[in-house]
């Protein structure tokens, strides 16, 4: 994949640098793999790990939707971060004694000092924390949920979708490699972009595959085959984000999501998917990008738009037919205690 070819830089986005240089996106440091054969070291085990997540974060939050659509909620419990970070990382300032209820830590960097001592690089969700040592296991997050997918295959619930097809792979792999560079990193080197021509290059990248992508989802529901995969996660979670942040904070502003007639309704057709819309909360989203990116907004205001009424409009996508699940069924209601708060919701 070719999040795995990038440079390691350091910058004000911990572990992604900007600045006078082209926006790299730095390597995930700790690749441990959790498998089903436990090769690593980590086995698949119920209720051994947690997964910390930001909901602001486009690449934790696949692993928030693949959680909820493979029904592993009882057996991976979630660590939810604040959405701002101050100078020590991601902090669980959303619970009780500013600690994490269950790791007993207070700021996530206390998982990665306990895998390894004075860890120089960035602190950066998704992270998969071992439970009984509080160690970091993995912050890989291109591999994370590609193994929730195929490897926590023994916990997921009775229904749940086969988010990563065998015979589908090599199509998969390709649709994501291409949104992944143009789209979900994309939106990135656009936003922290040190010059014009860097700025236009991944502006032109970011809507060249938007409108590719806009064509072959035209006349099909999802991206590969004729169920959700993975695919469908991975793009979702930077187009639900599109309008709220990308558009404007990171001037990728060539059209508005809710301009694409076709992004725009199979993005409404995924958000009211249970499993998708129940996991982004907007006022997150909307306070991480613009009050800690105060390099490009110095001035940390968070805008009150964009209406977000509108993500719970009727689609239509149905009638390109499709089975969001195969032959599985869509997951229960979101858990107890996981519940997005109204503030973030449409
Ligand atoms: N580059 C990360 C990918 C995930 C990532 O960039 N996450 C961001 C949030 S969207 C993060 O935690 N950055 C560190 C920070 O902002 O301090 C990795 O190598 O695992």
């Amino acid at each position: 994949m070719s999040a795995q070819d990038e440079t390691p830089g350091a910058g004000a986005e911990g572990n992604a640098s900007y600045g006078h240089k082209a926006f790299k996106r730095s390597k995930s440091h700790f690749a441990d793999r959790v498998t089903a054969d436990g090769r690593d070291g980590w086995p698949v085990e119920a209720g051994r790990y947690r997964l910390v997540v930001s909901r602001a974060c486009p690449w934790a939050s696949r692993a928030l939707v693949s959680r909820r659509l493979l029904g592993l909620e009882d057996a991976l419990s979630l660590g939810v971060t604040d959405p701002i970070q101050d100078d020590r990382s991601w902090r669980f300032t959303l619970d009780p004694d500013d600690r994490d209820p269950v790791l007993g830590i207070r700021y996530l960097s206390e998982a990665y000092d306990a895998r390894e001592s004075r860890y120089p690089g960035g602190v950066s969700v998704p992270a998969l924390v071992d439970v009984p040592s509080g160690e970091l296991v993995t912050n890989d997050y291109q591999q994370l949920t590609l193994d929730f997918a195929t490897q926590w295959t023994a916990l997921h619930r009775e229904g749940a979708p086969d988010l990563y097809p065998e015979p589908l792979r090599d199509e998969i792999d390709v649709v994501m490699d291409g949104i992944y560079r143009d789209v979900n990193n994309g939106v990135y080197r656009a936003g922290f972009a040190p010059d014009q021509k860097a700025y236009e290059a991944a502006y032109h990248d970011v809507f060249h595959r938007l409108e590719v992508t806009s064509e072959r989802l035209a006349t099909r529901r999802y991206l590969v085959g004729d169920t959700i995969t993975e695919a469908d996660i991975r793009f979702f979670t930077t187009l639900v984000r599109f309008d709220a942040v990308y558009h404007g904070h990171f001037k990728c502003n060539r059209r508005k999501l809710t301009e694409d007639p076709v992004l725009w309704a199979y993005a409404r057709d995924l958000f009211q998917t249970p499993g998708f819309g129940d996991t982004v909360d907007f006022d997150h989203i909307k306070r991480h990008y613009y009050q800690v990116h105060s390099g490009i907004n110095p001035t940390r205001v968070v805008p009150l738009g964009p209406d977000l009424g509108g993500w719970l409009t009727p689609h239509r996508r149905e009638e390109l037919g499709g089975r969001p699940f195969g032959d599985g069924t869509p997951p229960g209601p979101v858990p107890a205690g996981e519940e997005v708060p109204v503030t973030g919701r449409p």
